[in-house]
């Protein structure tokens, strides 16, 4: 048997032995592989206790400009959208004061060491030396149905989901495709994989999928890889709403880094810690440093 035949075999015997991700326990070790042949885990986070925001204020920040394929239900490429850079009023008066300050510290530095190299002072992460990462959204039939300007709505969600690691890891997740999905299983792992079966191997470095499939019986689903994947890591998150839906998507691209959960009722505040997964956009110090020790995993 061929390793492809092997990694379908595998599948399909994980397939019927993978139980489904129930509301309550999101907790599962069984391991399986994708369907790029990686090893993986399956894991998530529940749905929200309450309510968020339904609709975004103002757009998310986005750190650079890109140009986003939409594609059809095959991947057929059917059109091409720009999303702008973007910043807040404060933060265009702050970045324009820096420069100012820059230029003068710059100007020093030269004179003090003769012309030669010219080491800017370190500050704030600078988005020209962040590290980026492709990003396919897939937004299922359900998920459309719901939301004519689903195409703004998850990119403000990736966007959004993506401060806190620009912000802690200089890692900037940059959107490339947004494809539309048919999603189909019986509940939140097989919907993981169909969506894996139907847009990995396409060259992004994460495929995340957005769904309002009543199988959908979780707040959020990810692959949890050991090691670097084969091909792109994928996640799946629950339509709800605008604040909760980006907390969800933060959480699970951290499963795609290889982070775990931390104990409930331990009080450490974390993203991967149910008890604050909703409320916080940061992580504990253990898996900052591992999303650190992870970060060459994706991206050039
Ligand atoms: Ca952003
Ligand atoms: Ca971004
Ligand atoms: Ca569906
Ligand atoms: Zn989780």
């Amino acid at each position: 048997m061929n390793i492809k035949g092997f990694a379908s075999l595998s599948l399909a015997l994980s397939l019927l032995i993978t139980p489904g991700l129930s509301d309550a326990s999101a907790t599962t070790t069984t391991t399986t592989l994708d369907s790029q042949g990686s090893q993986v885990t399956i894991d998530g986070i529940p749905k929200a206790k309450t309510e968020g925001k339904e609709k975004f204020d103002k757009p998310a920040k986005v750190e650079r400009s890109t140009v986003v394929d939409v594609l059809d239900e095959k991947g057929k490429k059917l059109s091409e959208k720009k999303i702008n850079k973007n910043a807040d009023k404060e933060e265009k008066k702050a970045a324009k004061e820096n420069k100012k300050n820059d230029k003068t510290t710059e100007g020093e530095l030269c004179l003090f060491c003769g012309g030669g190299g010219t080491e800017p002072p370190e500050e704030e992460p600078d988005a020209s030396t962040a590290k980026v990462v492709t990003v396919l959204i897939a937004a299922d039939e359900e998920y459309r149905a719901a939301h004519s300007d689903w195409q703004t709505l998850t990119q403000n969600i990736v966007e959004n989901a993506d401060n806190g690691f620009t912000r802690d890891h200089n890692i900037d997740f940059e959107i490339k495709a947004l494809g539309q999905w048919s999603s189909q299983g019986a509940n939140a792992s097989e919907i993981l994989q169909d969506m894996d079966r139907d847009w990995n191997g396409n060259g992004y470095d994460f495929v995340v999928g957005f769904t309002k499939d009543p199988n959908f019986n979780s707040g959020g689903i990810a692959y949890v890889y050991p090691s670097s994947p084969n091909g792109s890591a994928v996640s799946v998150n629950l339509d709800q709403g605008a604040t909760n839906t980006w907390h969800a998507a933060q959480h699970e691209f951290s499963h795609n880094y290889g982070l775990g959960h931390d104990a409930q009722g331990s009080g450490i505040k974390c993203i991967m810690n149910y008890d604050y997964s909703y409320s916080v956009d940061y992580w504990d110090q253990d898996h900052d440093d591992e999303i650190e020790a992870h970060k060459s995993w994706y991206g050039n």
